[in-house]
């Protein structure tokens, strides 16, 4: 018997939490404002940042929103970034990834304030983590540390497997894991033998991009099953980077697609907004 790893109702959980400290703020005359910024129109990227906008109407933080084109100029979207940091009003700039090929996602990230930076994405916020000072941590990464803490699945001295290296999850994955004791394999798409290392996972967690990729040939007996992937499919279902029903069964703890790891990223948003603002 597996145990599903609600993420929606952790989310909730923590969104109330934030709702409490919004209000406290409030009354001590702050308004917490978060600024969000998309540009284009990517349909998933319209439904992520809808969520966002929406939990910060339910937990009482000001969302302001910036809808730039697609064919903006890169200087562009870095003056209003410039502006938004100089904006007293605002404790947070959220830019939705990913951005236009023309324009430089490094630039950009490296031009919000590191106190405003509640992505955590800023080489200030990035090298905090590696060294093991307090700053802003990388929401998804964040929100499944959380994850595991509330399901009760200890990290201290478990094989924890991540499978992908990228620097919004794979990388500050890892590092968090180091951090809470778990002894961390990075794994990734150059991986020679990659079934031979996720099958070691106490603990696994998946960011690799490729819809239902891990079967459960891929898993340990009794394992705990992350899974960060998420793709929409011709008929607008979802599923992650893990074949759930595949999996499962193997498993001791398992997050779904949709409702497991998406609404922690926000509820790490959230809190990283709280956090800037005090
Ligand atoms: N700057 N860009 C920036 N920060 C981020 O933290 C993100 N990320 C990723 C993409 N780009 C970003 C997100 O917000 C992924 N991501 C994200 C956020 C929310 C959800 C999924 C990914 C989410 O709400 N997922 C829901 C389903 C939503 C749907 O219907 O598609 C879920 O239950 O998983």
């Amino acid at each position: 018997m597996f145990q599903l790893i609600d993420g929606k109702s952790i989310a909730a959980q923590i969104k109330e939490e934030v709702k409490e400290e919004a209000e406290r703020l409030k009354q001590a005359g702050i308004q917490v404002c978060l600024a969000v910024v998309q540009v284009g129109n990517d349909p998933a990227s319209s439904v992520y940042v809808r969520n966002k906008k929406k939990a910060c109407e339910y937990v009482g933080i000001r969302s302001a929103s910036f809808e730039l084109p697609e064919d903006t100029a890169e200087d562009e979207l870095l003056e209003l970034v410039r502006r938004l940091n100089e904006d007293d009003s605002v404790n947070g700039i959220l830019v939705q990834l990913p951005l236009p090929e023309h324009i430089s996602e490094d630039k950009v990230i490296q031009t919000i304030s590191p106190d405003k930076d509640v992505d955590g994405f800023h080489p200030e916020s990035v090298g905090r983590l590696c060294i093991g000072e307090k700053g802003f941590l990388s929401c998804t990464p964040a929100g499944i540390i959380e994850l595991l803490r509330r399901s009760g699945v200890e990290i201290q001295g478990k094989e924890c497997v991540v499978v992908g290296r990228s620097n919004i999850v794979g990388k500050p994955m890892a590092l968090l894991l180091l951090k809470e004791n778990g002894t961390v394999t990075i794994a990734h798409s150059r991986t020679a033998d990659l079934k031979e290392i996720t099958q070691r996972a106490d603990i696994l967690i998946v960011a690799i991009g490729r819809p239902r990729f891990i079967t459960a040939d891929y898993v340990k007996e009794g394992a705990t099953v992350i899974d960060v992937g998420i793709h929409r499919n011709e008929d607008g279902h979802l599923c992650g980077d893990v074949d759930f029903d595949n999996v499962k069964e193997k498993t001791a703890f398992i997050t779904p697609v949709p409702g497991g790891v998406g609404p922690m990223t926000i509820a790490m948003l959230m809190k990283n907004c709280i956090a800037a603002a005090k």
